[in-house]
């Protein structure tokens, strides 16, 4: 009897972690992209998460509505890159073989926030 128990809980145990890891894939889950159009509006970036193929290039557009100096200036932490944005245009960054990692992108105050993340 305390076999078959046990034996429910491991089989119970199992499933937790099945289906734990199941939800947790599908909420990460991001296709990889080589171009992007991101907007630059009320202190987020939209998306705020990228995903990029280690290797790749990625051409990112930066789309930006925010008129104040907080938005002007995007920078790549750690790939050193950062580009000026000017208001109501839409400013083209290319990053060119990209190293695996999370790398994090914000403006020059760190308000606005982004992730790229490459694998
Ligand atoms: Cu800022």
């Amino acid at each position: 009897m305390s076999l078959f128990v046990n034996l429910v809980g491991l089989v119970l145990m199992a499933l937790v972690v099945w289906w734990f890891w199941l939800s947790n894939r599908k909420s990460t889950a991001q296709a990889a992209t080589q171009e992007a159009t991101i907007i630059v509006e009320d202190g987020v970036y939209s998306p705020a998460s990228i995903r990029a193929n280690t290797g790749q290039s990625l051409t990112l557009h930066f789309d930006r509505r925010d008129p104040s100096p907080c938005a002007e200036q995007v920078i790549f932490q750690g790939l050193d890159t950062s580009a000026f944005l000017e208001t109501g245009k839409t400013t083209t960054l290319t990053l060119d073989n990209l190293p695996a990692g999370k790398h994090r992108f914000t403006c020059q105050m760190q308000m606005y926030q982004g992730t790229l993340i490459v694998d």
